[in-house]
């Protein structure tokens, strides 16, 4: 990855690929506006324990989860930042039930965003990363009071996606479908500069990141896969692995953009009715499409995640993502096992 020679902000590389016409002037200034969100919820986060926002909120989420104060104020900042803007016509957040129009007093847009407002949550009391992720769908043309079933398309047809991890440094990751490309926030300057252009993936590994504690749960293929990778160089797969579990998918996708691997988050009979923890919408799209930009892979065990047409707002899935050669071997035993 040839690190960036001269400063560029994100607003800088923003405008450039609008001339580029990779981007329009509205997909511009609606990332500008996530990107401002993230900011405001980077100072939060940060203050942790001094800014009285660590611990539970004593609510609970549409999931059916326990939220924390901070997925409740990321929540709000992000739903106040995008509100007024004129580039969105509406929103939809792994914490509300259902998708929001933008309210009528406002200008609407004509694309949907989609947010995580802070995933891996569990984490944020014992000071471990956090962070945004966030997806841009089209409004369907026509349509200017956009309801859940608008948003219902697949990841495929995103515009752009990205994260911001709110670790050491600041980062938001983004694609606009042109690449993966890394921003670090200038604490100093309060801007998003860009650091890292064009991230890929290698397309081999010897690292992978699964909550192992859940193997009596998951489908044979699965704890077949898992099973040879555990024996090493003596099995089959002929190499010693690695293994690495942050229980914030942003930082552990984080980490195999930067040096690749295996995220899995299979199906486990845990939960009847629900396929997985992870949710195609809010984190399995927008971390597929990113991984896919920057020369990886992403299925559900079976098929290519952003070929799969969503059918609740709230859904399930089962995610294999990162290293393509390991992606494609995971998705080997599972069809070779149906
Ligand atoms: P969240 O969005 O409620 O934080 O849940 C998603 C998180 C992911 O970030 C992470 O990969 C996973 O849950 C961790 O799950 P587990 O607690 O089983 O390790
Ligand atoms: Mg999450």
């Amino acid at each position: 990855m040839p690190p960036v020679d001269q400063p560029i902000s994100l607003t800088r590389y923003l405008i450039e690929e609008q001339r580029a016409g990779h981007v329009s002037a509205d997909l511009r200034l609606l990332i500008e506006v996530v990107a401002r969100a993230c900011k405001t919820i980077s100072v939060a986060v940060g203050k942790g324990a001094l800014g009285g926002v660590l611990g539970d909120a004593g609510t609970g989420n549409v999931q059916g989860e326990a939220q924390k104060k901070l997925d409740v104020i990321a929540n709000d900042v992000l739903l106040e930042a995008n509100a007024w803007g004129g580039h969105l016509a509406g929103l939809a957040s792994e914490e509300m039930e259902h998708s929001q129009p933008i309210p009528d007093v406002y200008p609407r847009g004509n694309y949907l965003l989609l947010f995580d407002p802070l995933d891996g949550s569990s984490n944020i009391d014992v000071n471990v990363s956090v962070g945004t992720i966030f997806s841009v769908l089209r409004c369907p043309e026509g349509v200017t009071t956009p309801e859940d079933a608008h948003f219902l398309q697949a990841g495929c047809d995103q515009v752009a996606a990205g994260y911001c991890v709110y670790g050491p440094s600041t980062t938001l990751i983004l694609t606009v479908g042109h690449g993966v490309h890394q921003f670090t926030l200038d604490r100093e300057q309060g801007s998003f500069v860009l650091t890292t252009r064009s991230m890929t993936v290698p397309e081999e590994t010897k690292e992978f990141a699964i909550n192992m504690s859940n193997k009596r749960h998951w489908e044979a293929p699965m704890q077949q896969y898992v099973d040879d990778l555990l024996i090493g160089r003596e099995g089959p797969r002929g190499k010693d692995f690695n293994m690495r579990w942050i229980a914030s998918m942003v930082a552990d996708v984080h980490r195999i953009l930067t040096r690749g691997g295996v995220f899995i988050y299979p199906w486990d009979k845990k939960d009847p009715g629900k396929p997985g923890k992870l949710r195609l919408m809010y984190e399995a799209n927008p971390m597929s499409l990113l991984i896919e930009q920057a020369g990886g892979a992403a299925t559900n065990g079976r098929m290519r995640i952003l070929d799969i047409t969503p059918d609740q707002l709230h859904q399930r899935v089962p995610v294999f993502l990162g290293s393509k050669k390991e992606v494609e071997a995971a998705t080997r035993y599972h069809l070779e096992h149906d």
